[in-house]
């Protein structure tokens, strides 16, 4: 595990006195997982609403689709805390402009891609498509150090610091097509982020092969965690949906539709059952460390196919394009959700070894299959036997018990469902709070709607999305809270607060912005006093830093033309005392943190007196925090 500084000092919220002592006394500040604590009880529920100062018990980390970032939100408030840009351009951050987040944004993309993006006249995408967000485990649990993230649209997986909730590094992933699933190792840790490539494509897909789709795979990807780098690689037949990992660090565990290998909506729905691959993390490995692989764009390939007949895959019968995958807090049981299908199918992990020791039939391991509802999407848990599926066409979720499933599978006289709750409307992912892992406890599930329709004022005929907060805590299910959210939450996970333990300030050492040292260090500067300009040849580089209300430069002198550098160092030592660096008609703005430093080149193009201004609130005289660049005309 990372180990950061935190900066613990004194803290406004310490000075301020009040809520957070108050918090503390009445039993807030050391709160157990599991167990009842009064703070959070709630006339007939549990209490979900918090005061003006109360903090929440959990922070929630929703992913936002085709916005490309990922949010943080408070629950059980489902107040949103933050927005981390990952795949998008952030107008408040700077993210995609400075050179700290244009060096993780281009240095993980592949040749061709950055040939491509350069005919675009770009140096990275904007846009991307992140629908699942996932913490770093160890030993079954969050360990609090990563946030990773998929990205469907650019085919690229991200990685969040947990420390100073930033994007840290951007892959894009070669051979496969189209990153959706994606979960980490839980065990023994994190590990390996397992990717699923959705579409199928020419392997070499330089366009000597085009529409023959009966040459097209699909990829799945094992990603070191630790470097941020392509372990292996499978080829499976079918299109990979959602995945995740058991508990036991043997296997991993695809949905995968479309085992038709269709290209079009009749195609791709013929077949009555599609399958679960199941993936042989030692057997994989075993081949890749022999040399037992094919090596595509600098990375080993095995063959996983069905006809391939390897120990690397065992492909399991499921009805009917099956969606969601996911593996219960019991460490046994993954439950694979059938979408268009009624049933969910349960996987006994014990039962796994045989398909590959002992070639057993593949429909061996599947325990029990009982019958929802319509279009069960996915699946989350409470730590106590009991399941709670997102029926999408019937607008509901549907909590169910484990065991008596499996009871009613074997021929016993049981009905597994428990109880059925009405959302508003068409829900997709559901998450519980630590239910990912093998601390669920129980307490909430966030049922993550498509529609809102008519649950929120008009707002146009694009509408909000809405997420149902539940109480779990009982058999009957309680909707307690409607969360309106914009484009488009697919998943989220709920951590309990003791896991995650953010910086306060910026650590000086941070790796984001090493780049900027070194390049202060060789040019004899010292970052945190520096109020300097350095000519170097028509490359000018401008060295600030900021202290509340002031820049330590009030005016600057560039020609036309200059490719100009501007460095911010912010030596605020505080919390929550963030600048930002703004320079007008130029299209720059950046964030910067306290205790970071932030860069950004551009071309002095424009000549005159252009004002710089701080733009993030930071003091009383925050409007006074400015000063003037002039860029002299060309000839002059
Ligand atoms: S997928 Cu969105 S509802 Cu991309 Cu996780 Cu199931
Ligand atoms: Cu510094 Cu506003």
């Amino acid at each position: 595990m990372k180990e950061k500084e935190n900066h613990m000092g004194v803290s406004r919220r310490d000075l301020l006195g009040g809520t957070a002592k108050t918090a503390v006394v009445a039993g807030m500040g050391a709160v157990a997982i599991s167990g009842t604590n009064p703070a959070f009880a709630q006339d007939g529920h549990q209490k979900f609403e918090m005061a003006p100062g109360e903090l929440d018990e959990y922070y929630g980390f929703w992913s936002s689709g085709q916005t490309g970032e990922v949010r943080i939100l408070g629950v059980p408030s489902m107040r949103e805390l933050m927005r981390i840009p990952v795949f998008n351009r952030c107008s408040a951050t700077g993210w995609g402009q400075t050179n700290e987040s244009l060096k993780i944004l281009t240095e993980g993309l592949l040749p061709e891609t950055k040939a491509y993006l350069a005919a675009q006249g770009k140096v990275t995408y904007d846009n991307g498509d992140l629908h699942h967000p996932h913490m770093s485990f160890t030993d079954g649990t969050y360990d609090g150090r990563y946030i990773f993230a998929n990205d469907k649209a650019n085919t690229r997986v991200a990685r969040i610091d947990c420390s100073t909730m930033k994007c840290d590094k951007i892959i894009e992933i070669p051979n496969a097509h189209d990153i959706h699933g994606m979960r980490p190792q839980k065990f023994p840790r994190t590990g390996y982020i397992f990717a699923n490539g959705e579409h199928e494509a020419p392997l070499v897909n330089d366009g000597e092969i085009l529409d023959d789709p009966d040459q097209y795979a699909c990829i799945f990807t094992a990603i070191d965690g630790d470097e941020m780098k392509v372990a292996w690689q499978v080829i499976v037949s079918g299109n990979l949906d959602n995945t995740d990992a058991d508990y036991q660090g043997k296997y991993a565990f695809s949905t995968s539709y479309n085992s038709e290998m269709g290209t079009n909506l009749a195609e791709m729905t013929e077949n009555e059952l599609d399958h679960c691959v199941v993936f042989n993390i030692k057997a994989i490995e075993e081949a890749v460390a022999a040399g037992n692989y094919e090596e595509m764009k600098g990375v080993p390939v095995v063959d996983g196919r069905k006809e391939a007949n390897s120990q690397f895959t065992r492909y399991i019968p499921i009805p009917n394009s099956p969606h969601g995958c996911n593996a219960a807090p019991d460490k046994k049981h993954i439950v694979i959700n059938g979408k268009l299908s009624p049933t969910v199918s349960i996987i006994d992990v014990t039962k796994v070894d045989a398909l590959f020791n002992d070639n057993a039939d593949p429909r061996s391991a599947i325990v029990g299959e009982p019958e929802l509802g319509l279009g069960p999407l996915h699946t989350a848990f409470d730590g106590k036997g009991n399941c709670f599926t997102t029926l999408f066409l019937d607008s509901q979720v549907v909590k169910w018990n484990m065991d008596k499933a499996i009871q009613a599978y074997a021929g016993e006289d049981v009905d597994p469902i428990i109880s059925k709750v009405d959302v508003h409307y068409q829900p997709g992912h559901n998450s519980t709070s630590m239910g990912e892992t093998a601390e669920a406890d129980g307490k909430w599930l966030i049922s993550m709607n498509k529609f809102s329709k008519d649950r929120f004022l008009n707002v146009g005929p694009l509408k909000p999305e809405n997420e149902q907060l539940i109480d779990i805590s009982s058999d009957e299910m309680k909707v307690v809270h409607d969360g309106p959210t914009f484009a488009e939450p697919h998943d989220s996970i709920i951590v309990h607060r003791s896991k995650v333990n953010p910086a306060i300030v910026w650590d000086r050492n941070d790796p984001s912005f090493a780049d900027a040292v070194k390049q202060a260090e060789a040019d004899g500067i010292d970052l945190e006093s520096a109020a300097d300009v350095i000519r170097d040849g028509n490359k000018v580089r401008v060295y600030m830093h900021s202290v509340a209300p002031t820049f330590s430069l009030e005016k600057f002198t560039v020609k036309q033309g200059d490719e100009v550098t501007v460095y911010v160092t912010n030596i605020d030592d505080i919390d929550d005392l963030t600048h930002g660096f703004c320079l007008a008609n130029y299209g720059i703005a950046m964030e910067v943190g306290p205790q970071a430093t932030a860069s950004v080149t551009f071309i002095a193009e424009r000549p005159g007196v252009h004002w710089f201004y701080c733009q993030w609130f930071c003091h009383a005289l925050h409007m006074e925090m400015r000063g003037r660049m002039f860029v002299e005309p060309r000839g002059a």
